[in-house]
Order: C-alpha cells, then sequence, then structure tokens
C-alpha cells in the first residue's frame, strides 16, 4: 500500500460546485445517479485527466452533459473511475451506481443499522456510494433526492433543509428532496432512511434564525431522547455566547443507530449518532454516559463551525477540526460542570489513552506527515493532545488574543479548506507573536519530560527553581528539539501563595514561567520562607513532571494548595510512588501497606473535612492512578500481576484503615432523593461509590451485602453498575448471583448489557478468559455489533493482567479476534489490534508472547489496509 506524504499535496485538478444525487433506496440494490458539476480547477493542472475515487462500486451508467461516452474515453473498476480526457471546461457528468447495503459490514458508506439506511463517509466512505473526488478541499452544494418504500422509511432525511416531499407515483414509494446551500467535502454528506421515532423542539439563535431540533431515535425509545435535547439547546446558547456562532440552517437533525464505528459524526445539519452516545433514562444510562451524551453532542454540533463550515484541506491537518472541538467541548462541559474535576477527568484520558500511544510504537505527531490508512489516525493524539495544544495556545497568548484569534479564524477561513498554518496565523497576528517555535507541537511526537528542582536560599531570600525539558525518541524521530512549554506554577508557603517577584525573562507574569529552552532557571526575590514549589497548575501542558518533593510537602499541597488540579495531583504522586516501587519490586508489598496506612490517615482529615464540599473531587481524589499508568512509569520490564496486586493491596489497605469512616460518609451523602444527572448529584453518586469499592476490597462480605442492597434499591443505573463493579472484584457465589441478577433486569437493553459484558471481561482472575469466550455465546453478544466487541473483546484486550496472562493465550485470543473481525470490520479489528501498543515495555516473557501474535497478524493473508498497518508498526 502506498505512503500518503503530506509534502506531496497538490490541489485537485478539478472541482465539483454542484451534486445532485438521486437515490432510491432499497437493501440489497441502491441505485445511486449522482450528477456533478464539474469544471477545470484554475490552480491544477490544465489537461489533466479526471480520475474519481471509488470502492467496491459497479458502474451502471455514465454520461457527459447528457450524451453516453465512448467506451474508450473512460476506464472504470471499483477502485477508480478515470475520464482520459474530459473537456476543458465546465461539464456535467452523471454516474449511475449500485450498492447493497445489507451486505455493507464494513459501516462505511451506505449501510444498514437494524433495517434504518444510514451512512458514514469520514474519512473516505463516500466513494463506496459514488464515484467521486473523495478529498476534503473539493467542496459542493449538494442537492439530495431520497425515495424509498413509505413503510420500510417513513422517515428520509439527508443534510440542508427540506424542499420538497411527496409519493410517488403507485403508492408504495415516497420521496424526500433536501438542499444544502454550504458547500462541503463528501465526507460530510449523510443521509437517512428508516422508521424513527422522534423528539422536536424550536430553538430560535440570538441572530433570531428560528430552527427546529429534532432527535431521531429507534422506535418506542423517544423518551430516551430528552437528555441529548437538552445537551444541544444548552451547547447551541454556548457557542453563541463563548465564540460568537450561531446556527446556520433551518433544520438540526441528530439520528441514533445501533450500529457505528466510533462515537459520532458531524455531517452537516445532520449529525449521526452510536446510540449510546444519545440514549439516556436514569435506569438505562449512568452518570459517565450523561456526561459523555453531553460532550459528544457538544462536540458534533460545535464541528458545525470547527469542521464543516472551515474544514480541513487534507486529513494531515485532521487535529485542526478535531483537536480544537475537543478543546470546544471541553471547555462547554466545564462551564456547564465543574472545572476542575473536569479537567481532572480530562487529564486522567489524556494519560491512560495519548501518553500511552506517545510512548509506544504507534506515537506520531498530532499532524502525521505521512499515512498509509487514514482512519487509523482518528487517535487519542490528534484528538486529546491536539486539544492540549489550543489549551496551552490559549494560555500563551492569553484570553483576550485567543478569543480574536479564533473571530478572526472564522472570518477569514470561513467557507474554505484550511491548514493548521492558516490557523496560527490568525493568533500570530492577533498576539503579536511568532508562533514558529509553537508550531513544534504540531511536527513532534512523544511526550515531554519537565526536570525540575528548586533551591531555597535563606540568606538572599530568594527561591531559585531550575527547569529542563527532554522527549524520548519515537518512530521516525530520533532526535528532539525543545518544545515551549507554559509552566503554570506557585510557591506556596505556610499561609497560601507567596508573590511572585522575578526579572527573569522566562517569567510571563501571572504564575506563568515559559520553558521553551533545553534548560533554564528563574529566581525569585523576596521569598520570605522555603516554599513548596506547585507547578504546572491545572495541567498547564501535557508533559510528565519529575520533581523530588518530600511525600510531606506533596500532603501539604494536597491539602492546601490553591490550585485544585494540584490537590489533586499532588495525591495521586504520592499514591504513584508506592504502587511504582510495589509494582517494580513484589517484595514491596509490606512496604506498601505501611505507606497505606499513612495515605489513609490523610485521606481521613479530607474526607471528613473537605469531601463533603465536593463529593466529585474528592471521588477523583480516592481513585488511585490507572494500573496502566503505573506501568508507564515503571517503562520497562513491566510485570502486570505485581502492578495489579499493588494496587489492590493499596486499595485494600486503605479500605481497611478508612472502613467505618467510609461506611458514615455513605449515610451522609445518602441515596434518598430521586434521581437528577446534574452534576452535584452525579458527584454524591460518584463518591459514594467510590468508597462502596474499597469497602468491598475491604470486607468482601459487608461489601456484598452492600452491594445487594444498593442494586435492589438502586433507581438509576450508575448505582447499579457501581454494585455490580464493585463486586466484580470479590469472587464468590454472591458475585455471580448479582451477574445474573444483573442480566435478567436488563435482559432488553443492549447498552446496559455492553456494560454488563465489560464488568466481567474486566475481572482480574484467570478464569476471565473463558468466562469471555462463553459470553460470547450469550445472546446479548453479537459480533457484527462494534459496541458489543468493544465491551466484550475490547474490555478483555483492556484488562491488565488477562490480556497479559503469562501463558500467552490472553494475546493469541485477541488475535484470533482481530483476524475474524477483519474479515467484516475493519475499523474496529484495526483499533482492537492497537491494544497490543504497550508491548514492547513488558517483561520479557510476555513481549515474546506478544510479538508472535503480532507477527502472527501481521503475517495473515488479505489482510485489510487498516490492520496491515497497525501490526507493522506496531511491530516495528
Ligand atoms: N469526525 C468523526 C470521526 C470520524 C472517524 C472516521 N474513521 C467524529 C468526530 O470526531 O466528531
Ligand atoms: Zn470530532
Amino acid at each position: 500500500t502506498p505512503l500518503i506524504r503530506l509534502e506531496d499535496y497538490r490541489p485537485s485538478d478539478w472541482l465539483i460546485d454542484t451534486v445532485d444525487l438521486d437515490i432510491s433506496l432499497h437493501p440489497t440494490k441502491t441505485r445511486i445517479r449522482s450528477q456533478l458539476g464539474l469544471r477545470p480547477n484554475p490552480a491544477g493542472r490544465p489537461g489533466a485527466p479526471l480520475v474519481l475515487d471509488g470502492d467496491e462500486l459497479k458502474l451502471v451508467a455514465l454520461r457527459l452533459d447528457g450524451l453516453l461516452i465512448d467506451e474508450t474515453a473512460y476506464s472504470a473498476s471499483p477502485q477508480q473511475l478515470t475520464l482520459h480526457a474530459p473537456p476543458a471546461r465546465r461539464f456535467t457528468l452523471m454516474i449511475d451506481t449500485e450498492v447493497d447495503p445489507s451486505a455493507n459490514t464494513k459501516l462505511m458508506g451506505l449501510y444498514l443499522s437494524s433495517h434504518v439506511y444510514c451512512t458514514q463517509c469520514e474519512a473516505d466512505g463516500f466513494r463506496r456510494i459514488s464515484y467521486f473526488l473523495d478529498r476534503p478541499d473539493v467542496m459542493s452544494v449538494y442537492t439530495v433526492r431520497l425515495e424509498a418504500k413509505k413503510l420500510i422509511a417513513p422517515v428520509l432525511l439527508s443534510n440542508g433543509n427540506l424542499v420538497a416531499a411527496g409519493d410517488v407515483p403507485g403508492g408504495e414509494r415516497h420521496f424526500a428532496v433536501w438542499h444544502d446551500p454550504h458547500p462541503k467535502p463528501a465526507y460530510l454528506f449523510a443521509l437517512v432512511g428508516g422508521a424513527l421515532d422522534v423528539l422536536r423542539q424550536t430553538y430560535v439563535t440570538a441572530e433570531g434564525r428560528s430552527v427546529d431540533l429534532a432527535v431521531y431515535v429507534e422506535p418506542g425509545k423517544a423518551d430516551r431522547a430528552g437528555w441529548a435535547m437538552d445537551c444541544l439547546v444548552r451547547c447551541m446558547r454556548w457557542d453563541e455566547r463563548v465564540f460568537g456562532r450561531n446556527y446556520d440552517l433551518d433544520v438540526f437533525n441528530v439520528v441514533a443507530v445501533s450500529d457505528f464505528n466510533m462515537g459520532a459524526m458531524e455531517n452537516k445539519g445532520l449529525n449521526i449518532f452510536n446510540d449510546k452516545y444519545v440514549l439516556a433514562d436514569p435506569l438505562t444510562a449512568t452518570d459517565g454516559d450523561y456526561a459523555s451524551i453531553e460532550a459528544i453532542i457538544a462536540h458534533e454540533y460545535f464541528h458545525n463551525w470547527t469542521g464543516n463550515r472551515i474544514t480541513c484541506r487534507d486529513w494531515f491537518q485532521l487535529c485542526l477540526k478535531e483537536g480544537l472541538t475537543v478543546f470546544r467541548d471541553q471547555e462547554f462541559s466545564a462551564d456547564e460542570r465543574s472545572r476542575a474535576v473536569k479537567r481532572i477527568a480530562d487529564v486522567r484520558t489524556l494519560r491512560t489513552t495519548q501518553f500511552s500511544e506517545d510512548a509506544g510504537p504507534l506515537a506520531h505527531p498530532v499532524r502525521p506527515r505521512a499515512y498509509k490508512e487514514i482512519n487509523n489516525f482518528y487517535t487519542p493524539t490528534v484528538y486529546e493532545k491536539g486539544a492540549e495544544v489550543i489549551r496551552m495556545l490559549k494560555l500563551l497568548v492569553g484570553e483576550a488574543a485567543f478569543r480574536a484569534g479564533m473571530d478572526l479564524y472564522f472570518e477569514r477561513c470561513d467557507g474554505t479548506a484550511a491548514t493548521i498554518e492558516d490557523f496560527l496565523a490568525c493568533f500570530a497576528e492577533t498576539s503579536g507573536r511568532d508562533l514558529t517555535h509553537f508550531a513544534r507541537w504540531y511536527e513532534q511526537a512523544g511526550t515531554p519530560t519537565i526536570v525540575a528542582s528548586g533551591r531555597y536560599d535563606a540568606a538572599a531570600r530568594s527561591y531559585t527553581l531550575d527547569l529542563a525539558q527532554k522527549t524520548a525518541p519515537t518512530p521516525g524521530q530520533p532526535e528532539k528539539q525543545p518544545v515551549v512549554l507554559p509552566v503554570a506554577l506557585g510557591l506556596v508557603g505556610r499561609s497560601g501563595d507567596l508573590p511572585l517577584a522575578t526579572d527573569s525573562p522566562a517569567y510571563a507574569g501571572a504564575g506563568l514561567i515559559v520553558l521553551d529552552q533545553p534548560s533554564l532557571s528563574v529566581t525569585f526575590s523576596d521569598v520570605g520562607e522555603p516554599p513548596i514549589p506547585s507547578l504546572l497548575r491545572g495541567f498547564s501542558a501535557p508533559v510528565r513532571l519529575e520533581l523530588d518533593l518530600a511525600d510531606g510537602d506533596l500532603l501539604r499541597l494536597f491539602s492546601s494548595d490553591s490550585d485544585p488540579f494540584n490537590r489533586w495531583q499532588a495525591w495521586q504522586t504520592v499514591a504513584m510512588r508506592a504502587l511504582v516501587e510495589a509494582g517494580r519490586e513484589p517484595a514491596q508489598l509490606e512496604a506498601l501497606r505501611a505507606t497505606g496506612r499513612a495515605l489513609a490517615e490523610g485521606l481521613s482529615d479530607f474526607l471528613r473535612d473537605q469531601a463533603p464540599a465536593d463529593p466529585a473531587f474528592a471521588a477523583q481524589v480516592l481513585r488511585l492512578p490507572a494500573m496502566g499508568d503505573v506501568a508507564r512509569e515503571i517503562g520497562r520490564d513491566v510485570d502486570p500481576d505485581a502492578i495489579q496486586a499493588a494496587h489492590r493491596a493499596l486499595s485494600t489497605e486503605i479500605g481497611l484503615r478508612l472502613g467505618p469512616q467510609l461506611l458514615e460518609l455513605r449515610e451522609k451523602l445518602g441515596g434518598s432523593a430521586p434521581y437528577s444527572p446534574d452534576a452535584a448529584s452525579a458527584g454524591r453518586r460518584a463518591l459514594r461509590n467510590e468508597a462502596l469499592g474499597l469497602i468491598a476490597l475491604a470486607s468482601p462480605q459487608e461489601g456484598a451485602r452492600l452491594c445487594e442492597a444498593q442494586f435492589a434499591a438502586g433507581d438509576n443505573l450508575t448505582d447499579r453498575l457501581a454494585a455490580l463493579a464493585a463486586m466484580t472484584l470479590v469472587p464468590g457465589e454472591a458475585r455471580e448471583a448479582l451477574i445474573a441478577r444483573f442480566a435478567k433486569t436488563y435482559a432488553a437493553e443492549p447498552l446496559v448489557l455492553d456494560k454488563w459484558l465489560m464488568a466481567q471481561a474486566l475481572i482480574p482472575e484467570a478464569s476471565t478468559l473463558d468466562r469471555v469466550r462463553e459470553l460470547m455465546q450469550h445472546p446479548a453478544f453479537s459480533m457484527g455489533n462494534p459496541n458489543r466487541i468493544r465491551a466484550l473483546i475490547g474490555g478483555f484486550a483492556a484488562n491488565l493482567t488477562q490480556f497479559n496472562r503469562t501463558d500467552g493465550t490472553g494475546y493469541a485470543f485477541v488475535a484470533e479476534m482481530v483476524i475474524a473481525l477483519d474479515r467484516t470490520n475493519p475499523q474496529v479489528a484495526s483499533r482492537l489490534l492497537s491494544s497490543f501498543k504497550s508491548w514492547r515495555m513488558l517483561e520479557p516473557g510476555r513481549r515474546t508472547l506478544a510479538q508472535g501474535r503480532l507477527a502472527q497478524v501481521a503475517a495473515t493473508p488479505n489482510l485489510s489496509r487498516d490492520v496491515a498497518d497497525i501490526a507493522e508498526r506496531t511491530l516495528a
């Protein structure tokens, strides 16, 4: 497969101004007539042939300006349609193709999701519907006529506004015509046809446009669409207020389907969602689901400006829309909920997903330079690290220049397919800064480490901070350059933050040092007492920090830092140290228990004095660093069993020490009020349930009793699932009984059973692999549905000790699944295969076994490009 390179970009030779589609939907024989209004691109090569992309297509007919074309004038294959010598002027091309939605298991292009016709075109699915210049810099105005059987597809939707609808003579079929006045790339095309229920609401934009909002769901589920609608209205208002962005069509449709490769898709005016991120009611969705729905509804809506009106010139610029839109949805959630808790949750995700990617063979820059399969680059690096880069940019240029830069970007680039350079130029202009060095964040892969140390000089009443940065080599980038690192900081004295006075040029004021060199020192004067440095406040840069503070100092930061993120971080650092030590050297378990006792003492005061005022924050404190993060801290020769043992021992010790207090806290936080998904109520449940987990580990019998009672009393899935999850850590009959009871309660709820599948796949016991194989036979499971696969097989691949079994059967199982799945759905298969990405840091025995299975996958005949690419890069 060819490597596609950023440096090879050239403009299209042809442009398509208009696309008129006439689509007659049929489960096995859908006819697509596409009329393209073409013209030579002044920026392209004159006289170039017209080469249209296709993928598994069947050409039925072809006409140029209404006339049949001589067979020698073109060549057609499933992958391509070429006009050898097209006229050097405007002309129309009429292309008839036929596709079989029922056979489309890749879920790219046009497919059926439980009898609903739907599409997914990003990144390159449109070419599975019709031959096209399937690249984001070719933008066209679409008019789409859909026709289908009335009974099968009473609802017919496409992008833009509805302009006509009616019956087709004969009475069995009907049609709808949609027109989208905003030119768009083909990846934003969408259609939906099916029997769906709908929830409607009218919204009036700040500019006074009345918009018909609709959320379409499976029949009978409209009462689960209310939260998504509520989120939609709130995020529309927010984008008006915070970014000055109004919606620009008369309708905005959201459709939930059950078979979907990822979370959701921002098609213009017609967002299509995985139903997991739309449907919610208290009994079938957790607080986490409510929060994800809020974030993803907002994310897809925000794409209307950052993605759709301004799209990407080419797929290397993917972070232009994704990083920026993640940043926007994170800010929205932060404003709607607790900013500090949201930041903590986002950093947790960043560390477990992106830092681990950056530390392994799949590391790549936020803007990659080359790819074989673009669908493999919708990664935590492009999304989450991409969002961190925007956050740093905002911190560096300041609030006002950031907003002005965004305004300029919207004004200047609206209607275009833009690049990162276009984007950064706006902020360079509004801030008067040179952002050349900052732009390195887009080019250089790997997580930088900041090495910091401080010295207090009592006589001079000064404090000097030495900061250095380093980044380990990543694939294809052996040498690393320094990047621009905004280090937000405070110096914490006995009674709070000390004033910061320095004449260092690296100090930008307002508690911000800019570390843009390999190393530098900043000396603060008039420091009346030895301070504790609080660095990277709010996680001001996506880096690792090496700073050797005594546990006592960290505990002081934990109790009194003015920055809530760093309070949480201080606690995490103390716990991480203990876990790393015991994870490295299992003999340290005893020492770990001693640390656990000390930590419990620190926690005790916190739980008594501070937790009741901010339960959501307290829940984040009670949750130890993720095991994967501990593994990465250890870095080499990792023994997953030792990490699991350490994690469990530390939690158990804390649970033992704090038992009565945790029980009391649970009582105090009580659960009698009827369920409400708001952040404060969710925070109380989160803390109660963290406490439950610790109790269950420390005293299994007591835990089992509480879990059973909580399950029985639960008026919401959050509490019920937490009971199940806590119970999965306690082997025995009570656990199996609760598992069975859960399945019975939710037998008709596939999305809830996904959580049930996953909870079992994550059990850290040797019997889990057999359990997972057995669950594959359960009616709740299906190899055809991505959500089921991610829950059960993906859950198992995320099970640190069982995926990494010493006998290698965990790797063998996942490899077998990847190979099987690759035949039907390569995108889901390649995602699953990337679970192997951390194999190189394992101890030699497991490393060899994992490598063997990767090699087996790589050597399988007829692999998809998706899986072949991941296998190759993971092994390289
Ligand atoms: N843009 C889509 C992701 C498309 C993934 C294609 N493999 C969803 C989003 O980021 O909003
Ligand atoms: Zn996105």
